[in-house]
Protein backbone atom coordinates (compact mmCIF):
# COMPACT_ATOMS: atom_id res chain seq x y z
CA UNK A 1 0.00 0.00 0.00
CA UNK A 2 1.42 3.57 -1.59
CA UNK A 3 2.56 5.50 1.68
CA UNK A 4 -0.19 8.42 1.03
CA UNK A 5 -2.84 5.61 1.41
CA UNK A 6 -0.93 4.16 4.44
CA UNK A 7 -1.44 7.77 6.23
CA UNK A 8 -5.20 8.19 5.28
CA UNK A 9 -6.08 4.83 7.10
CA UNK A 10 -4.12 6.06 10.36
CA UNK A 11 -6.32 8.98 10.24
CA UNK A 12 -9.17 7.49 9.49
CA UNK A 13 -8.86 4.89 12.44
CA UNK A 14 -7.64 7.75 14.71
CA UNK A 15 -10.74 9.71 13.60
CA UNK A 16 -12.86 6.64 14.36
CA UNK A 17 -11.26 6.53 17.93
CA UNK A 18 -12.47 9.83 18.86
CA UNK A 19 -8.86 11.31 18.53
CA UNK A 20 -8.80 14.57 17.05
CA UNK A 21 -7.40 14.77 13.55
CA UNK A 22 -6.43 18.16 13.47
CA UNK A 23 -3.00 20.02 14.66
CA UNK A 24 -3.19 18.34 17.75
CA UNK A 25 -3.82 14.81 18.77
CA UNK A 26 -5.60 13.54 21.83
CA UNK A 27 -6.37 9.95 23.11
CA UNK A 28 -9.86 9.17 24.31
CA UNK A 29 -8.51 8.78 27.62
CA UNK A 30 -6.89 12.46 27.64
CA UNK A 31 -10.08 13.85 26.74
CA UNK A 32 -12.26 12.33 29.34
CA UNK A 33 -9.95 13.92 31.39
CA UNK A 34 -9.71 17.24 30.39
CA UNK A 35 -13.55 16.95 30.29
CA UNK A 36 -14.17 15.16 33.76
CA UNK A 37 -14.73 18.17 35.83
CA UNK A 38 -17.42 19.64 33.28
CA UNK A 39 -19.25 16.31 33.02
CA UNK A 40 -19.26 16.14 36.79
CA UNK A 41 -20.31 19.67 37.16
CA UNK A 42 -23.82 19.35 35.33
CA UNK A 43 -25.23 23.07 35.97
CA UNK A 44 -23.76 26.32 35.51
CA UNK A 45 -24.49 30.36 35.67
CA UNK A 46 -24.77 31.93 32.07
CA UNK A 47 -24.41 35.64 32.57
CA UNK A 48 -25.15 37.98 29.29
CA UNK A 49 -23.99 41.28 30.64
CA UNK A 50 -23.34 44.55 28.53
CA UNK A 51 -24.21 47.99 27.21
CA UNK A 52 -27.44 46.99 25.90
CA UNK A 53 -28.35 47.12 29.88
CA UNK A 54 -28.59 50.37 29.34
CA UNK A 55 -31.29 50.91 27.42
CA UNK A 56 -33.07 47.43 28.72
CA UNK A 57 -35.29 46.73 26.16
CA UNK A 58 -36.42 50.50 24.94
CA UNK A 59 -35.40 53.02 22.55
CA UNK A 60 -36.85 55.84 21.62
CA UNK A 61 -39.38 55.83 24.42
CA UNK A 62 -40.71 52.77 23.14
CA UNK A 63 -40.43 48.86 24.11
CA UNK A 64 -38.28 46.91 21.23
CA UNK A 65 -39.56 43.59 21.13
CA UNK A 66 -37.05 40.46 21.37
CA UNK A 67 -34.30 39.51 23.43
CA UNK A 68 -32.68 42.38 25.35
CA UNK A 69 -28.69 41.98 24.24
CA UNK A 70 -29.84 42.43 20.20
CA UNK A 71 -31.63 45.77 20.65
CA UNK A 72 -28.86 47.34 18.11
CA UNK A 73 -30.24 45.63 15.54
CA UNK A 74 -33.99 45.15 16.63
CA UNK A 75 -34.05 48.55 16.78
CA UNK A 76 -31.90 49.36 13.95
CA UNK A 77 -29.62 51.65 16.20
CA UNK A 78 -26.17 52.91 14.03
CA UNK A 79 -22.58 52.28 15.66
CA UNK A 80 -22.81 56.30 16.67
CA UNK A 81 -26.37 56.46 18.44
CA UNK A 82 -25.17 52.93 20.07
CA UNK A 83 -21.65 54.54 20.78
CA UNK A 84 -23.30 57.09 23.14
CA UNK A 85 -24.65 53.72 25.29
CA UNK A 86 -21.04 53.67 26.49
CA UNK A 87 -20.58 57.03 28.69
CA UNK A 88 -23.79 55.78 30.26
CA UNK A 89 -22.77 52.39 31.99
CA UNK A 90 -21.40 53.13 34.98
CA UNK A 91 -22.32 49.73 37.49
CA UNK A 92 -21.54 51.32 40.70
CA UNK A 93 -23.61 48.09 42.03
CA UNK A 94 -21.09 45.56 40.44
CA UNK A 95 -20.58 43.31 43.09
CA UNK A 96 -18.45 40.57 41.71
CA UNK A 97 -18.18 38.48 44.72
CA UNK A 98 -22.26 38.74 45.57
CA UNK A 99 -22.43 37.26 41.46
CA UNK A 100 -20.34 34.31 42.53
CA UNK A 101 -22.02 33.42 45.96
CA UNK A 102 -25.52 33.69 44.15
CA UNK A 103 -24.31 30.79 41.63
CA UNK A 104 -22.50 29.11 44.70
CA UNK A 105 -25.76 28.94 46.68
CA UNK A 106 -27.39 27.74 43.69
CA UNK A 107 -25.35 24.73 43.45
CA UNK A 108 -23.68 25.93 40.18
CA UNK A 109 -20.39 24.87 39.33
CA UNK A 110 -19.07 27.22 36.79
CA UNK A 111 -20.14 30.92 35.09
CA UNK A 112 -20.06 31.52 32.19
CA UNK A 113 -19.84 35.34 31.13
CA UNK A 114 -19.90 37.47 27.89
CA UNK A 115 -16.74 38.92 27.38
CA UNK A 116 -17.85 40.34 24.20
CA UNK A 117 -21.16 40.16 22.31
CA UNK A 118 -22.77 40.61 19.29
CA UNK A 119 -22.11 44.45 19.95
CA UNK A 120 -18.39 44.32 19.90
CA UNK A 121 -17.78 46.00 23.31
CA UNK A 122 -15.63 44.13 25.31
CA UNK A 123 -16.18 43.76 29.02
CA UNK A 124 -12.33 43.06 29.23
CA UNK A 125 -9.36 45.65 28.92
CA UNK A 126 -8.00 44.97 25.83
CA UNK A 127 -5.55 46.85 23.29
CA UNK A 128 -7.23 45.56 20.44
CA UNK A 129 -9.32 48.59 20.43
CA UNK A 130 -10.58 51.12 22.48
CA UNK A 131 -14.17 50.13 22.54
CA UNK A 132 -13.94 48.60 25.92
CA UNK A 133 -15.21 49.01 29.49
CA UNK A 134 -11.49 50.83 30.35
CA UNK A 135 -11.60 53.27 27.74
CA UNK A 136 -15.36 54.24 26.78
CA UNK A 137 -16.94 54.21 30.14
CA UNK A 138 -16.88 56.08 33.46
CA UNK A 139 -16.35 53.00 35.23
CA UNK A 140 -12.87 52.44 33.46
CA UNK A 141 -11.75 49.22 34.70
CA UNK A 142 -11.83 45.51 33.75
CA UNK A 143 -14.86 43.85 34.53
CA UNK A 144 -14.30 40.28 33.93
CA UNK A 145 -10.87 40.21 36.31
CA UNK A 146 -13.10 40.63 39.81
CA UNK A 147 -15.11 37.93 38.80
CA UNK A 148 -12.67 35.40 37.79
CA UNK A 149 -10.87 36.30 41.30
CA UNK A 150 -14.12 35.64 42.73
CA UNK A 151 -15.27 32.60 41.23
CA UNK A 152 -12.46 30.71 42.21
CA UNK A 153 -12.54 31.93 45.53
CA UNK A 154 -15.37 30.40 45.93
CA UNK A 155 -14.73 26.88 44.24
CA UNK A 156 -16.27 27.69 41.37
CA UNK A 157 -14.81 27.19 37.41
CA UNK A 158 -14.59 30.92 35.60
CA UNK A 159 -15.57 30.70 32.10
CA UNK A 160 -15.84 33.70 29.30
CA UNK A 161 -18.44 33.52 26.28
CA UNK A 162 -16.90 35.22 22.81
CA UNK A 163 -19.20 36.34 20.08
CA UNK A 164 -17.36 35.53 16.52
CA UNK A 165 -20.16 38.16 14.83
CA UNK A 166 -18.88 41.51 16.02
CA UNK A 167 -21.65 44.53 14.82
CA UNK A 168 -18.48 46.81 15.45
CA UNK A 169 -15.47 46.07 13.94
CA UNK A 170 -14.44 47.71 10.90
CA UNK A 171 -13.52 44.15 9.28
CA UNK A 172 -17.41 43.26 9.12
CA UNK A 173 -20.10 44.56 7.73
CA UNK A 174 -24.05 45.13 8.82
CA UNK A 175 -26.28 42.92 5.81
CA UNK A 176 -28.15 45.39 4.48
CA UNK A 177 -30.74 47.01 6.94
CA UNK A 178 -29.97 44.20 9.36
CA UNK A 179 -26.83 43.37 11.44
CA UNK A 180 -27.33 39.94 11.38
CA UNK A 181 -25.61 38.48 9.40
CA UNK A 182 -22.44 40.44 8.89
CA UNK A 183 -20.33 40.35 5.95
CA UNK A 184 -16.68 40.20 5.54
CA UNK A 185 -15.11 43.15 4.30
CA UNK A 186 -12.74 41.72 1.16
CA UNK A 187 -9.37 40.54 2.01
CA UNK A 188 -10.34 41.57 5.89
CA UNK A 189 -10.65 37.91 7.25
CA UNK A 190 -7.77 37.45 8.49
CA UNK A 191 -7.06 41.09 10.19
CA UNK A 192 -10.19 40.11 11.85
CA UNK A 193 -9.12 36.70 12.75
CA UNK A 194 -5.84 38.19 14.18
CA UNK A 195 -7.95 39.86 15.76
CA UNK A 196 -9.98 37.94 18.01
CA UNK A 197 -7.04 35.76 18.79
CA UNK A 198 -5.02 38.37 20.52
CA UNK A 199 -8.16 39.65 22.57
CA UNK A 200 -8.33 35.61 23.21
CA UNK A 201 -5.48 35.70 24.12
CA UNK A 202 -5.66 38.53 26.43
CA UNK A 203 -8.58 36.85 27.78
CA UNK A 204 -6.24 33.50 29.05
CA UNK A 205 -3.53 36.04 30.21
CA UNK A 206 -6.05 38.27 32.27
CA UNK A 207 -8.31 35.89 33.57
CA UNK A 208 -7.74 32.41 32.87
CA UNK A 209 -10.67 30.94 31.61
CA UNK A 210 -11.76 27.24 31.98
CA UNK A 211 -14.32 27.38 28.83
CA UNK A 212 -14.55 29.71 26.06
CA UNK A 213 -17.68 29.92 24.56
CA UNK A 214 -18.02 31.05 21.48
CA UNK A 215 -21.13 32.13 19.83
CA UNK A 216 -22.38 34.17 16.92
CA UNK A 217 -20.71 31.67 14.14
CA UNK A 218 -23.70 31.55 11.75
CA UNK A 219 -22.13 34.13 9.34
CA UNK A 220 -21.11 31.90 6.18
CA UNK A 221 -17.77 34.02 6.01
CA UNK A 222 -17.13 31.91 8.96
CA UNK A 223 -16.02 28.37 8.15
CA UNK A 224 -14.82 25.22 9.69
CA UNK A 225 -11.28 25.56 8.88
CA UNK A 226 -11.52 29.10 10.39
CA UNK A 227 -13.07 27.36 13.73
CA UNK A 228 -10.38 24.47 13.93
CA UNK A 229 -7.72 27.36 13.38
CA UNK A 230 -8.75 29.06 16.98
CA UNK A 231 -9.79 25.73 18.43
CA UNK A 232 -5.87 24.29 18.54
CA UNK A 233 -4.25 28.10 18.78
CA UNK A 234 -6.46 27.77 22.24
CA UNK A 235 -5.66 23.89 23.14
CA UNK A 236 -1.89 24.59 22.35
CA UNK A 237 -2.30 27.69 24.77
CA UNK A 238 -4.29 25.95 27.28
CA UNK A 239 -4.17 22.70 26.77
CA UNK A 240 -6.78 22.09 29.89
CA UNK A 241 -9.32 24.36 28.24
CA UNK A 242 -13.43 23.17 26.96
CA UNK A 243 -14.26 25.22 23.84
CA UNK A 244 -17.76 24.73 22.56
CA UNK A 245 -18.85 23.56 19.46
CA UNK A 246 -19.87 27.09 18.24
CA UNK A 247 -16.20 28.24 17.68
CA UNK A 248 -16.49 26.00 14.56
CA UNK A 249 -19.60 25.47 12.53
CA UNK A 250 -21.27 22.06 14.16
CA UNK A 251 -24.12 23.71 15.97
CA UNK A 252 -26.77 23.65 13.27
CA UNK A 253 -29.36 25.95 14.68
CA UNK A 254 -30.97 25.94 18.42
CA UNK A 255 -30.41 21.88 17.94
CA UNK A 256 -27.02 22.79 19.28
CA UNK A 257 -25.59 19.66 17.55
CA UNK A 258 -25.32 17.26 14.50
CA UNK A 259 -24.24 13.93 16.10
CA UNK A 260 -24.64 12.62 12.50
CA UNK A 261 -22.63 15.06 10.48
CA UNK A 262 -18.47 15.23 9.84
CA UNK A 263 -16.22 15.77 12.99
CA UNK A 264 -16.71 19.70 13.95
CA UNK A 265 -14.20 21.16 16.20
CA UNK A 266 -15.22 22.23 19.74
CA UNK A 267 -15.67 19.71 22.40
CA UNK A 268 -19.59 19.82 23.65
CA UNK A 269 -23.23 20.54 21.60
CA UNK A 270 -25.03 23.59 22.60
CA UNK A 271 -29.02 23.64 22.14
CA UNK A 272 -30.34 26.76 22.99
CA UNK A 273 -33.60 27.43 24.68
CA UNK A 274 -34.43 23.44 24.35
CA UNK A 275 -33.58 20.12 25.99
CA UNK A 276 -33.00 17.70 23.93
CA UNK A 277 -35.42 14.64 23.37
CA UNK A 278 -32.64 12.06 24.43
CA UNK A 279 -29.20 12.72 24.64
CA UNK A 280 -26.35 11.13 22.49
CA UNK A 281 -24.19 8.60 23.81
CA UNK A 282 -20.54 9.87 23.40
CA UNK A 283 -21.16 13.30 22.82
CA UNK A 284 -21.18 16.12 25.59
CA UNK A 285 -23.76 18.61 25.38
CA UNK A 286 -25.28 21.69 27.57
CA UNK A 287 -28.54 23.16 27.15
CA UNK A 288 -28.29 27.37 27.81
CA UNK A 289 -31.58 28.61 28.24
CA UNK A 290 -32.73 31.87 29.88
CA UNK A 291 -34.87 32.02 33.02
CA UNK A 292 -37.34 35.15 31.67
CA UNK A 293 -37.69 35.31 27.67
CA UNK A 294 -34.25 37.51 26.96
CA UNK A 295 -30.48 36.47 28.05
CA UNK A 296 -29.56 40.76 28.27
CA UNK A 297 -31.51 42.58 30.61
CA UNK A 298 -34.78 43.80 29.73
CA UNK A 299 -36.65 46.47 32.28
CA UNK A 300 -40.17 45.02 30.96
CA UNK A 301 -39.69 41.23 30.80
CA UNK A 302 -41.29 39.27 33.52
CA UNK A 303 -42.29 36.22 32.25
CA UNK A 304 -40.12 34.09 34.52
CA UNK A 305 -40.01 30.31 35.00
CA UNK A 306 -41.42 28.82 37.92
CA UNK A 307 -39.18 27.33 40.88
CA UNK A 308 -40.02 23.63 39.85
CA UNK A 309 -39.97 24.14 36.06
CA UNK A 310 -36.44 25.42 36.45
CA UNK A 311 -35.48 22.18 38.68
CA UNK A 312 -37.01 19.83 36.35
CA UNK A 313 -35.32 21.20 33.65
CA UNK A 314 -31.93 20.51 35.74
CA UNK A 315 -33.05 16.84 36.38
CA UNK A 316 -34.60 16.35 33.09
CA UNK A 317 -31.04 17.58 31.39
CA UNK A 318 -29.01 15.54 33.76
CA UNK A 319 -31.06 12.42 32.86
CA UNK A 320 -30.18 13.23 29.17
CA UNK A 321 -26.21 13.15 29.71
CA UNK A 322 -26.53 16.88 29.68
CA UNK A 323 -25.13 19.88 31.50
CA UNK A 324 -27.82 23.16 31.96
CA UNK A 325 -26.26 26.73 31.56
CA UNK A 326 -28.77 28.80 33.24
CA UNK A 327 -28.81 32.62 32.68
CA UNK A 328 -29.58 35.59 34.65
CA UNK A 329 -29.33 39.23 33.08
CA UNK A 330 -27.76 41.73 35.36
CA UNK A 331 -28.97 45.46 35.12
CA UNK A 332 -26.73 48.19 34.21
CA UNK A 333 -25.82 49.28 37.79
CA UNK A 334 -24.48 45.43 38.24
CA UNK A 335 -27.36 44.13 40.07
CA UNK A 336 -28.79 40.38 39.27
CA UNK A 337 -32.12 41.12 39.19
CA UNK A 338 -34.36 39.82 42.57
CA UNK A 339 -36.28 36.75 40.45
CA UNK A 340 -33.16 35.29 39.03
CA UNK A 341 -32.25 35.59 42.69
CA UNK A 342 -34.75 34.25 44.62
CA UNK A 343 -35.16 31.09 41.34
CA UNK A 344 -32.04 30.15 42.04
CA UNK A 345 -31.68 30.23 45.73
CA UNK A 346 -34.56 27.70 45.39
CA UNK A 347 -32.36 25.48 43.20
CA UNK A 348 -29.62 25.57 45.66
CA UNK A 349 -31.80 24.60 48.53
CA UNK A 350 -32.95 21.71 46.20
CA UNK A 351 -29.62 20.61 45.33
CA UNK A 352 -28.37 20.69 48.78
CA UNK A 353 -30.83 17.58 49.48
CA UNK A 354 -30.77 16.05 46.20
CA UNK A 355 -27.11 17.02 44.81
CA UNK A 356 -26.18 13.54 44.85
CA UNK A 357 -28.66 12.56 42.57
CA UNK A 358 -26.94 15.45 39.54
CA UNK A 359 -23.36 15.81 40.27
CA UNK A 360 -20.91 13.03 38.37
CA UNK A 361 -24.12 11.50 37.35
CA UNK A 362 -25.05 10.25 33.84
CA UNK A 363 -27.92 9.62 31.89
CA UNK A 364 -30.50 7.20 32.78
CA UNK A 365 -30.30 3.71 32.09
CA UNK A 366 -34.00 3.23 30.81
CA UNK A 367 -35.99 5.73 28.97
CA UNK A 368 -38.14 8.51 30.31
CA UNK A 369 -40.71 7.04 32.36
CA UNK A 370 -44.13 8.68 32.64
CA UNK A 371 -43.39 9.84 37.04
CA UNK A 372 -39.93 11.57 36.21
CA UNK A 373 -36.82 10.91 35.62
CA UNK A 374 -33.61 8.90 36.45
CA UNK A 375 -30.12 9.67 36.67
CA UNK A 376 -27.22 6.69 37.25
CA UNK A 377 -23.73 6.51 39.27
CA UNK A 378 -21.80 3.57 37.37
CA UNK A 379 -18.57 2.19 39.28
CA UNK A 380 -16.98 -0.32 40.92
CA UNK A 381 -19.45 -3.32 41.70
CA UNK A 382 -22.51 -1.63 42.25
CA UNK A 383 -24.78 0.38 39.96
CA UNK A 384 -26.44 3.58 41.53
CA UNK A 385 -29.93 4.87 40.45
CA UNK A 386 -31.68 8.15 41.21
CA UNK A 387 -35.00 8.02 40.56
CA UNK A 388 -36.58 11.82 40.71
CA UNK A 389 -40.07 11.50 40.85
CA UNK A 390 -42.16 14.51 39.96
CA UNK A 391 -45.86 12.78 39.84
CA UNK A 392 -45.59 11.22 43.28
CA UNK A 393 -48.42 7.87 43.36
CA UNK A 394 -51.56 8.45 45.13
CA UNK A 395 -51.33 4.61 45.90
CA UNK A 396 -48.05 5.05 46.74
CA UNK A 397 -46.47 2.23 44.23
CA UNK A 398 -43.86 3.29 41.59
CA UNK A 399 -42.88 1.12 38.72
CA UNK A 400 -39.63 0.41 37.84
CA UNK A 401 -37.98 -1.56 35.19
CA UNK A 402 -35.48 -4.32 35.47
CA UNK A 403 -31.69 -2.37 36.38
CA UNK A 404 -29.43 -5.46 35.23
CA UNK A 405 -29.38 -6.65 38.28
CA UNK A 406 -30.84 -7.06 42.13
CA UNK A 407 -31.85 -3.85 44.51
CA UNK A 408 -29.80 -4.03 47.88
CA UNK A 409 -31.19 -0.81 49.15
CA UNK A 410 -33.98 1.81 48.40
CA UNK A 411 -33.81 5.05 50.03
CA UNK A 412 -35.42 8.48 49.81
CA UNK A 413 -32.28 11.30 49.32
CA UNK A 414 -34.17 13.45 51.33
CA UNK A 415 -33.79 12.04 54.97
CA UNK A 416 -32.50 8.46 54.22
CA UNK A 417 -35.73 7.04 55.30
CA UNK A 418 -35.99 2.96 53.92
CA UNK A 419 -38.67 2.06 50.98
CA UNK A 420 -39.81 -0.98 50.68
CA UNK A 421 -39.66 -2.97 47.21
CA UNK A 422 -40.57 -5.96 45.32
CA UNK A 423 -38.91 -7.49 42.85
CA UNK A 424 -39.54 -9.92 40.28
CA UNK A 425 -37.24 -12.43 38.53
CA UNK A 426 -37.14 -10.17 35.44
CA UNK A 427 -36.06 -7.60 37.65
CA UNK A 428 -38.70 -5.00 37.58
CA UNK A 429 -39.36 -3.38 40.37
CA UNK A 430 -42.35 -1.75 42.52
CA UNK A 431 -41.50 0.47 45.07
CA UNK A 432 -44.37 0.95 48.24
CA UNK A 433 -43.90 5.11 48.73
CA UNK A 434 -45.02 7.04 51.96
CA UNK A 435 -48.14 8.52 51.29
CA UNK A 436 -46.96 11.81 50.52
CA UNK A 437 -44.05 12.85 48.57
CA UNK A 438 -41.44 14.36 50.51
CA UNK A 439 -40.86 17.00 48.08
CA UNK A 440 -43.60 18.81 45.83
CA UNK A 441 -41.21 19.67 42.57
CA UNK A 442 -39.00 16.19 42.68
CA UNK A 443 -38.36 13.02 44.93
CA UNK A 444 -35.39 11.42 44.91
CA UNK A 445 -35.10 7.59 45.64
CA UNK A 446 -31.79 5.99 45.48
CA UNK A 447 -31.53 2.65 44.44
CA UNK A 448 -28.21 0.63 44.85
CA UNK A 449 -27.83 -2.38 42.36
CA UNK A 450 -25.65 -4.96 42.42
CA UNK A 451 -23.49 -5.18 39.70
CA UNK A 452 -24.43 -8.48 37.31
CA UNK A 453 -25.76 -10.48 39.39
O1 LIG B 1 -27.50 35.72 19.25
C1 LIG B 1 -27.11 35.07 20.46
C2 LIG B 1 -28.02 35.49 21.59
O2 LIG B 1 -27.96 36.87 21.77
C3 LIG B 1 -27.57 34.76 22.87
O3 LIG B 1 -26.24 35.16 23.21
C4 LIG B 1 -27.64 33.25 22.64
C5 LIG B 1 -27.18 32.52 23.89
O4 LIG B 1 -26.67 31.28 23.53
N1 LIG B 1 -26.78 32.89 21.53
C6 LIG B 1 -27.06 33.55 20.25
C7 LIG B 1 -28.29 32.99 19.56
O5 LIG B 1 -28.05 31.63 19.26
Amino acid sequence: MQFAARCLVLLLLLAANGVDVGARAESPSDRDMRMSWWRDARFGMFIHWGLYAVPAGRWNGEDVPGIGEWIMDRANISAADYEKLAPRFDPTEYDPQQWAQVAKDAGMKYVVITSKHHDGFCLFDTAATDWDVVDATPWGKDLLMPLSAACREAGLHFCVYYSIMDWHHPAQVRGGEYHNPTRIRDGQKRVYIDYMKQQLGELLDSCDPDVLWFDGEWPDWWTEPDGREVYDFLLKRKPSIIVNNRVAKGRKGMEGFSPDDQPHAGDFGTPEQQIPATGVPGLDWESCMTMNDTWGFKANDDNWKSEATLIRNLIDIASKGGNYLLNVGPTAEGRIPQPSVERLAAIGRWLRANGESIYGTTASPFEPPPWGRATKRAGGDALEVYLHVFDWPADGRLAVPALGGSITSATLLDGGTNVEFEQTASGAATLQLSAEAPDEVASVVKLVIAAGD
